[in-house]
């Protein structure tokens, strides 16, 4: 992350610019695993709404103070020049606090629908539920992202943003889904099967930085 490595060391908020003309206020975060990591997707309080159309998450929503997801575009704009890496943690209401390391993660363009591409070694304590070789139909590695609008899930009949109320790469539907409804019984299976609602987590962090 460019920010690091001009000598930031502190975690907070900064201004990145994904692309020309563009600006986005991120939370990057300087000490987990050494550092550098841009968050990509927060949620602690259910404040924001993550029940939202195609246009939201291209664009992006929320603050830096509060919670957001960065959107689709700039996604794809930080991970297509560079190799990037993806760090996913949950914490729950009791305190216990969970990640995952994935070695490469990248995001395409919108014409090819934002699909998400993970790879290389996976380490932590959630295991990779994105890659699921036992339960294909979960596999979300290689999907498109689907909206509440835009149904691009691979083997559901129905439109799985709409059955989970939140947009993200779905097949039919997910073992991992970090954007369904805050603090709800109706956040299914948020992480397969180690955690089977989302009425217990507190926390959600998605964050990349460059390899
Ligand atoms: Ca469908």
């Amino acid at each position: 992350m460019a920010i690091y490595q001009n000598g930031q060391t502190t975690s907070g908020v900064y201004s990145i610019h994904p692309k020309e003309g563009a600006r986005t206020d991120v939370v990057c975060d300087m000490e987990t695993m050494g550092g550098g990591w841009t968050i990509i997707q927060n949620r602690f309080d259910g404040s924001e709404s993550f029940s939202r159309n195609w246009i939201d998450y291209k664009v992006g929503f929320g603050t830096a103070n509060g919670e957001y997801w960065i959107g689709n575009e700039a996604l794809h704009q930080l991970t297509t020049t560079d190799v990037n890496s993806l760090y996913v943690s949950i914490t729950l209401n009791n305190g216990s606090s969970f990640f995952e390391l994935f070695e490469t993660f990248s995001i395409s363009s919108e014409l090819d629908n934002y699909r998400l591409s993970v790879g290389g070694q996976t380490s932590g304590t959630l295991g990779n539920r994105i890659i699921t070789q036992d339960t294909p139909s979960s596999n979300i590695n290689g999907m498109l992202f689907s909206t509440l609008d835009k149904d691009n899930d691979k083997r559901s009949s129905g439109n799985c943003a709409q059955m989970h109320s939140g947009g993200w790469w779905f097949n039919s539907c997910h073992d991992a889904y970090l954007n369904g409804p805050y603090g709800s019984s109706s956040w299914i299976e948020p992480w397969h099967p180690l955690l089977s609602t989302g009425e217990i987590i507190k926390e959600t962090t998605m964050m990349i930085r460059r390899r």
